[in-house]
C-alpha cells in the first residue's frame, strides 16, 4: 500500500533538503506524526528527560558545527520547558530551528482547554525568537520550513519555531511543491564604508580589535588583520579561540583591559561590545570607534563612528586589501604583546585553586576538543582563565548567564563530534539542573566527561550574600547526592578527585575510555581565594555597593537610602546582580518617577504605593 504523505512527511523532507541529520527531541501525542515521520525517513532522533535539554542540545550542536540545530516538544508545557534553551540560542545568537505542535485549529484561541494550551502560543513563540510561525494548512509546511531556516541563518543567526496544529500535522499534504532552501546571502559590501575605516585605522597608533561570536568563520581574516595593524583581538567569551590564545595578538579580556586605557581606535568585529560598553569603567579620551556586524541594530545601539553592515569575513578581508595599498604595518609588537598576557596571566592567579584545575583539564583535553562552560565559579574564571586554540571550541551560553545550560548543551557537541573529547564543566547548583541527562547519555553514548565542582552551594549567590547582607546568606546552600555513585546509578563511570593533580589524571583516564562520565571536584566555598568578578567586572572594586548608613538622626536616614537605591539602580543597569524594589511614596505619582529614570522595567501600583522593579535603569538626576 502507498502512503499518502502527510504535512509530518513534507516537515521531514524539507529538514533532510536542509542537510538535517539529527533532530532533538522529546514526542508527545500531537507530534506522533512528525516522530513517526522522521523515524520512517531514518533520521536520528536524540532524545533527553526534560524538554529543556533537547533545546540545548539543539543549542550544543549549532554552536559546535555552526549548522542549525533542530529539536522538535509538544506544544504548551512543552515548548515553555524548553524556553530557558531557547532564550538562550537567541543570546548566544545561535541558529536553532523549534518545530513544536498546537493545539486541533478548530480550538486555536478560544479558551476551551484543550491538551497543552497556551492561550496564545504563537506569541509566546515570538517573543524567544527572531521569527515564529503557525503552520495552519498542509500547503504551507514546505515553504514556512524553508523560512524557519532561513531566518535562522540570515543576517544576524537566531532561533526561530514553527508550530503545526494537531489535525494539520497528520493531514494528508497533497501534491504541492517543495521549497528547496532558500540561499543566504550576506550583505553587499559597502565599500566607501570600507575605504573610511581603513582610513581610520591606517592613522591609529594603537588600535585594538575586539571579535564576538560573530567573527568565528573569519579566523584567518581576523589574525591577518592583527597583524597588519599590529593590534591585539580581545574576546570575551564566544570569540574565544578566533585567535589562539598561544598566539601572542590573541587577548583575554584581563589582558585587553590592560591596554584599554591606551587605545586610540576599537574595531569590533561581530561582537556586542560588551567589555568595552559595559563592563570596563571609562574610555580612553578621543577614542575612534568601527564596528563590523552583520546586524544593522548594532549600530544603532553602538553608535561607531563608521559602521560596516557585512559578513565578518568579507569585512575583514576587505579592510586588509585596502590596508595593503596604504604605508606598511608599525614596528611588531608581538613581543610587547606576549609580555602584556603575561603580566595579565600572574595578576589574575589570585583567584585561586579554580585557575589550576582549568589547567588540569586543558591539560587532559586535546586542542581540538570541545569545552562548554556553565555559570559557576570555575565557569567565570574560564572566561579568561581557560585557552583555548581555535573557535567554537569554547562552548559558551553568552549573555543570558542561563544556570544549567552546560550539561546538556555539552550532549548536543558530542552528537555532533562523537569522535573528539568534550568536557563539560558545572557547579553543583547547575549540574543538578541536568542531572538526570547522564541517562540520556548513557543511552545515545554521547560520551561526554562532566566535571562537577562540588562547593554545595550556589556559590556565586552565597558569596554575593555575604557580602552584601552583613554576612547573611539564604536558599543558597545545598544538599547534593554522592555525585559519583549518582553517575555509576546511571550506568556512566563516577569519580571522585581531591586536587588538580587527580583531575588531571582522572579526566585523561575517562576520556580514553570514552563512556559518559562524571568527575566530582570536592572543593568547598572558601576555597574561592578571590572572586573572578573584579576581572570580570574591573569597575566592581571601585564602586562597590555601599550597605545603608546608620546614621542617628532619623533626617539623614531618608537621603543616604535614596543615594543607596541610586547606586543599587546605577549597578543594576551596569548588568550588577541587582534587583532592588524601590519604594515611592503614593503622593510622588509615576511621572515624578518616570522623570528620573529611564525606560523602566516594570511600574506597578499595590497598596497606595508605588514599587519600581528596575529593568535596565538608568538614573538621569
Ligand atoms: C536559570 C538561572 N537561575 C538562577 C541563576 C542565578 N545564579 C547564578 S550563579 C548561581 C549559583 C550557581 O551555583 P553552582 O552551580 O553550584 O556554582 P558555584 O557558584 O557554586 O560555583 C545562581 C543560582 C541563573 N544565573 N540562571
Ligand atoms: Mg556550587
Amino acid at each position: 500500500m502507498t502512503r499518502t504523505a502527510s504535512t509530518a512527511d513534507v516537515i521531514v523532507q524539507s529538514l533532510i533538503s536542509h542537510g538535517v541529520d539529527t533532530v532533538f527531541g522529546i514526542p508527545g501525542v500531537q507530534t506522533y506524526p512528525l516522530f513517526d515521520a522522521m523515524a520512517r525517513a531514518g533520521l536520528r532522533v536524540i532524545g533527553a528527560r526534560h524538554e529543556q535539554s533537547v533545546a540545548y542540545m539543539a543549542f550544543g550542536y549549532a554552536q559546535a558545527t555552526g549548522r542549525t540545530g533542530v529539536y522538535s516538544v509538544v506544544p504548551g508545557p512543552g515548548f515553555l520547558n524548553s524556553s530557558a534553551a531557547l532564550i538562550s540560542a537567541y543570546g548566544a545568537s545561535a541558529p536553532v530551528v523549534c518545530i513544536t505542535g498546537e493545539i486541533p485549529s478548530a480550538f486555536i484561541g478560544r479558551g476551551l482547554g484543550h491538551l497543552h494550551e497556551l492561550p496564545d502560543q504563537l506569541a509566546t513563540m515570538r517573543s524567544l525568537t527572531k521569527w515564529a510561525a503557525t503552520v495552519e494548512h498542509p500547503g504551507q509546511a514546505s515553504e514556512l520550513t524553508a523560512r524557519a531556516f532561513y531566518h535562522a541563518r540570515s543576517g544576524r543567526p537566531r532561533p526561530t519555531a514553527i508550530a503545526v496544529p494537531w489535525d494539520v500535522l497528520a493531514a494528508p499534504a497533497g501534491a504541492g511543491s517543495a521549497v528547496p532552501p532558500v540561499p543566504v546571502r550576506p550583505p553587499e559590501l559597502d565599500r566607501s564604508a570600507i575605504a573610511e575605516a581603513a582610513r581610520l585605522l591606517a592613522a591609529a597608533e594603537h588600535p585594538m580589535i575586539m571579535v564576538g561570536g560573530g567573527a568565528r568563520e573569519a579566523a584567518r581574516e581576523v589574525a591577518a588583520l592583527a597583524r597588519r595593524l599590529q593590534a591585539p583581538v580581545v574576546s570575551f567569551r564566544a570569540g574565544r579561540g578566533i585567535v589562539d590564545d598561544d598566539d601572542p595578538y590573541g587577548f583575554t579580556s584581563v589582558a585587553g583591559f590592560r591596554r584599554w586605557a591606551g587605545t586610540d581606535l576599537l574595531l569590533g568585529i561581530g561582537s556586542r561590545l560588551e567589555l568595552a560598553w559595559f563592563r570596563w569603567p571609562g574610555r580612553p579620551a578621543g577614542l575612534r570607534t568601527i564596528l563590523v556586524d552583520i546586524d544593522p541594530v548594532q549600530a544603532v545601539r553602538l553608535q561607531p563612528e563608521v559602521s560596516i553592515v557585512a559578513d565578518a569575513r568579507e569585512a575583514a578581508a576587505a579592510l586588509a586589501a585596502e590596508l595593503g595599498g596604504r604605508p606598511g604595518t608599525g614596528p611588531d609588537r608581538g613581543a610587547e604583546f606576549r609580555a602584556i598576557k603575561e603580566q595579565a596571566a600572574s595578576e589574575f592567579r589570585d583567584v585561586g585553586p579554580d585557575l589550576d584545575y582549568l589547567a588540569a583539564i586543558r591539560a587532559a583535553l586535546p586542542a581540538d576538543g570541545f569545552f562548554v562552560e556553565e555559570i559557576c565559579q570555575a565557569g567565570f574564571a574560564s572566561y579568561f582563565g581557560f585557552p583555548v586554540h581555535a573557535p567554537r571550541r569554547f562552548i559558551t551560553c553568552g549573555y543570558q548567564g542561563t544556570l544549567g545550560f552546560g550539561y546538556p548543551t555539552s550532549l548536543g557537541v558530542k552528537a555532533a563530534f562523537p569522535d573528539r573529547a568534550v568536557v563539560s564543566i558545572a557547579g553543583d547548583g547547575g549540574f543538578m539542573f541536568g542531572i538526570q541527562e547522564l541517562a540520556a547519555a548513557v543511552q545515545h553514548d554521547l560520551g561526554v566527561v562532566a566535571v562537577v565542582f562540588n562547593n554545595n552551594a550556589f556559590g556565586n549567590v552565597l558569596l554575593d550574600q555575604k557580602r552584601l547582607y552583613e554576612g547573611r546568606d539564604v536558599g543558597a546552600r545545598l544538599h547534593n547526592p554522592d555525585f559519583a555513585a549518582a553517575a555509576e546509578a546511571f550506568g556512566a563511570a563516577g569519580y571522585a578527585v581531591r586536587s588538580p593533580g587527580e583531575l588531571e589524571i582522572t579526566l585523561a583516564k575517562a576520556l580514553a575510555a570514552g563512556r559518559p562520565a562524571l568527575i566530582e571536584v570536592k572543593t568547598s566555598i572558601g576555597d574561592t581565594a578571590a572572586t573572578p568578578w573584579k576581572y570580570l567586572m574591573p569597575g566592581w572594586n571601585s564602586t562597590p555597593l555601599r550597605q545603608p548608613r546608620r546614621e542617628a538622626s532619623g533626617r539623614h536616614r531618608a537621603p543616604a537610602r535614596r543615594r543607596d537605591a541610586q547606586q543599587r539602580l546605577a549597578l543594576a543597569h551596569h548588568g550588577l546582580p541587582v534587583l532592588v524594589p524601590v519604594r515611592v511614596l503614593a503622593g510622588d505619582g509615576p511621572e515624578v518617577v518616570h522623570q528620573r529614570l529611564h525606560r523602566l522595567g516594570h511600574v506597578e501600583h499595590f497598596g497606595g504605593a508605588v514599587d519600581l522593579y528596575p529593568g535596565p535603569a538608568e538614573v538621569v538626576g
